[in-house]
């Protein structure tokens, strides 16, 4: 039959497609080459198969004889945008005794202990081998993370995941067969004590166990971080030092600045493309207690509409930040700004079109069919599309002298409640960027 009209091609592709990290001599980066992530996007919660073998109520001595005196927790970015308190306390006394890695996304593990948050994922963990990785929620998607973790699992390193009913999914690369599956319900009961216990106390086997765990083994990582945390931060201070106040702003500059200008207690939703990948590519020193990123299926479509939502549900004033296709693609979501009780506000990276088809081997092709069919970059004013909207202010940063007000201009956005608003409860901040990244 003759095809009519437009057509949805949606073309699988091994995920995730992540810029390798900074480079440096310093470090021992990970080559995006050595990277053997598994089948393409394996979404699928291996429920027909179930746990290979999950810890059961009353295994606690088994659990820990398995997650040895050597364990490392791995937080993934969460399933859903769930806020549980009691697993947030329970990952945080966890957090105090055993190095934590976090993925951008993860579970808001810093906002309750943000000290014991050791390290981000932008570098190759320390080739030091755990006895143990227990792992929340998803797999990582950060090359650092993933690549360790199956560098990990090939030297015998017990592997336990811990999920909402104990399941084992999006394995990557993993072998399913040798990890072990255990719900939140479960170790959080172990953690924290049972509902109907009296004194709710840490099962006592639990409890011996965190005591006795090396605290060489905590300090050789607390040592690993303040070294990358440094290293990172020289980085930015000396671009910040040679670039010109007067020129254009990198990608990765912007979004490094409204993650610090942006108060601890408030959420940041990334959208998907490029800024959750360039927030990970500078952990630690993007780090931000609470970032909510929605990687799984990575469509730039809806995400103003999920902050929206996000902040409705939360009851609180919310940082949106998303590449300006991803604010075209859903700009009709501000139709809805008069019902934001909170104040929203929508950062752009405005970089002139899908910057992350730059990253990708088609960028290596002729550049018109890049830019034609790829970067599509839009000529439009948001400042004039953004005033066409009821409720909605916007703010303009154009040159990189003026990231200066950010913070200001941040914190009066958000401290602003709807009443005392001129406008409503919506501002759009456009910052103008040059789509580059520190290299
Ligand atoms: C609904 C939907 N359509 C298309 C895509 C394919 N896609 C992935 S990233 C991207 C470009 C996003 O551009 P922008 O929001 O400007 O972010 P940048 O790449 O510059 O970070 C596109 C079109 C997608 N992920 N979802």
């Amino acid at each position: 039959m003759e095809q009519q009209g437009p057509v949805h091609v949606n073309i699988g592709f091994d995920k995730p497609f992540e810029p390798t990290s900074w480079n440096s001599n310093a470090h021992d980066f990970v080559d995006s080459s050595e990277l053997s992530i598994g089948p393409s996007i394996q979404a699928n919660v291996l429920s027909h198969d179930g746990p290979s073998q999950g810890f059961q109520a009353d295994e606690v001595t088994s659990f820990t004889s398995f997650a040895g005196e050597r364990p490392v927790l791995v937080l993934g970015p969460t399933q859903g945008f769930h806020e549980d308190e009691l697993l947030s306390q329970a990952l945080s006394l966890l957090a105090s005794q055993i190095p934590t890695l976090c993925e951008t996304g993860a579970r808001m593990v810093a906002s309750v202990n943000p000290s014991k948050v050791l390290y981000g994922c932008s570098e190759k963990p320390p080739q030091a081998t755990p006895s143990s990785i227990l792992w929340f929620d998803r797999a990582p998607y950060s090359p650092a993370l993933l690549s360790w973790m199956e560098w990990c699992q090939a030297q015998g390193v017990h592997m336990i995941q811990c999920s909402w009913n104990g399941e084992i999914c999006e394995p990557f690369g993993f072998d399913t067969s040798a990890i072990k599956g255990i719900s939140f319900a479960t170790l959080t009961s172990w953690i924290l004590g049972h509902e109907e216990e009296q004194d709710k106390t840490m099962h006592p086997s639990l409890h011996t166990w965190l005591e006795t765990l090396s605290t060489d083994w905590y300090h050789q990582w607390e040592a690993e971080n303040h070294t990358v945390t440094s290293l990172l931060n020289q980085r930015v201070e000396s671009h910040a030092l040679e670039a010109d106040a007067s020129g254009s702003t990198m990608d990765s500059e912007a979004i490094h600045q409204v993650l610090q200008a942006v108060p601890h207690d408030i959420p940041v939703m990334v959208g998907n493309s490029m800024v959750p990948r360039d927030i990970t590519a500078m952990q630690p020193a993007t780090k931000h207690p609470w970032i909510i990123a929605q990687r799984g299926v990575a469509g730039i479509d809806g995400n103003l509409s999920t902050a929206m939502g996000l902040s409705l549900a939360f009851q609180k004033p919310l940082v949106c930040m998303v590449g300006d296709l991803t604010m075209l693609h859903d700009m009709t979501a501000l139709l809805s700004a008069r019902i934001c009780s909170y104040p929203l506000v929508i950062v752009v990276i405005n970089n002139g079109g899908g910057k992350i088809f730059d990253t990708l081997p088609i960028a290596q092709q002729d550049s018109d069919v890049l830019k034609t069919y790829f970067t599509t970059p839009q000529s439009v004013n948001l400042e004039t599309f953004a005033h066409a909207f009821d409720a909605v202010e916007y703010v303009g940063i154009q040159e990189r002298r003026e990231l200066a007000s950010l913070p200001t201009t941040l914190n009066r956005l958000l401290t602003t409640t709807k009443d005392e608003a001129t406008v409503g409860g919506v501002t759009v901040v456009d910052i103008q960027t040059d789509g580059t990244r520190f290299s």
